[in-house]
């Protein structure tokens, strides 16, 4: 059913998309850190309209932080698409992606030219989402658990192999949830959250969105994630309820990047200018990806959770979208929680 509606989708976006710009053939190599079904989607779409063939490859985050750091000197990948913003602008501030402007910029909300902007654009915004938890109704009333409302519920003993989240070393979404816990409790006290939160974790994911996917099959009974990748799973009929943290929550600003040096240059800026347009991100959708588009015409999709509604943090971008800032919070997390993980 799902992938009939993509399909569907995709020969519609094409018909429309094709008069959007001139088409043009050759590759692109792509990394997608969204969620594979929205990564697939933007790849059927963007081929059909523009007969570029896209090799995608779909990798959390940080990994693909990683790559790119790694193939520095002879970049495989053009264009990284997607995943939380922190990582992106650490690749910017090591200089590992290109600069540029697109004609579209005019069209984006403030907080997606923002992120352009503080990275000399060698990024930019391209959604956003605020970080919370799915929990499976079924299992919590099986188990006589309470609803857990505020971060600091989760720290209940009685929520013990319960949990999943993913680990920051490859989680876009585990790294905002680090920096969010830094931003609310000041980092010693993000430690100390995380060491009693620790006790209370059945599985350290490697990808964001696995823990709620978990919790949607019975697997765990709640997984942290961003709010929209749990309305995904309510979404598909699974018995997910989503929570906004009492205590207020962090956000992403989703992020796309050149590489420097990318060998498809002009498809990268094709996909770029494309990607940040209405009619693509509207479509976002479609592969039950739920977050706030960056484009101010795009349609905001009903199911996704606003921002207005959920008490949110004044995300410190800048700080932890700094690579020495990542690397000693990540390796304080190795020494003190990674490694006493079950
Ligand atoms: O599914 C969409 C989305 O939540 O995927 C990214 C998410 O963080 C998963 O990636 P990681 O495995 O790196 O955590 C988000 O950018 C996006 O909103």
């Amino acid at each position: 059913m799902r992938s009939a509606t993509m399909a569907a989708a995709v020969l519609a976006a094409g018909l429309a998309l094709s008069a959007y710009s001139a088409r043009a053939a050759g590759e692109l190599n792509v990394i997608c850190s969204a969620d594979p079904a929205v990564c697939e989607l933007m790849k059927g779409l963007f081929e059909q309209q523009s007969d570029i063939t896209v090799n995608m490859v779909r990798l959390s985050a940080g990994e693909t932080y990683a790559k790119i750091r790694a193939e520095a000197r002879n970049p495989k990948t053009d264009i990284w698409w997607a995943g939380t913003g922190d990582p992106h602008l650490q690749a910017a501030a090591e200089v590992l992606t290109e600069e540029y402007k697109s004609p579209l910029f005019d069209q984006l909300q403030d907080w997606a030219k923002k992120q352009a902007e503080a990275a000399n654009y060698r990024t930019v915004g391209v959604y956003a989402g605020a970080l919370g938890w799915g929990y499976n109704t079924e299992l919590l009333a099986k188990k006589g658990l309470k609803e857990p409302k505020c971060w600091d519920d989760l720290l209940d003993p009685s929520y013990k192999g319960e949990i999943q989240i993913a680990n920051p070393n490859s989680s876009g979404t585990s790294y905002n949830t680090l920096a969010t816990l830094v931003q609310l409790k000041g980092e010693d006290g993000a430690f100390e959250y995380l060491k009693k939160l620790n006790a209370n974790i059945s599985q350290y994911t490697k990808s964001g969105s696995a823990p709620v996917k978990a919790a949607a099959r019975g697997e765990a009974t709640i997984g942290i994630v961003f709010m929209h990748d749990a309305v995904a799973q309510t979404v598909e009929g699974f018995p997910i309820k989503v929570v906004a943290p009492c205590e207020g929550t962090g956000y992403e600003i989703g992020s796309m990047s050149i590489v420097k040096g990318a060998k498809n240059m002009e498809n990268a800026k094709k996909w770029y200018d494309w990607a940040l347009s209405a009619e693509a991100q509207s479509h976002m959708k479609d592969a039950k990806s739920y977050q706030l588009p960056s484009n101010k015409s795009a349609e905001v999709p009903k199911e996704a959770p606003k921002f207005e509604d959920i008490k949110l943090i004044d995300y410190n971008f800048a700080l932890f979208g700094d690579p020495d800032v990542r690397k000693h919070l990540l390796s304080r997390w190795d020494e003190e929680i990674g490694s006493q993980a079950n």
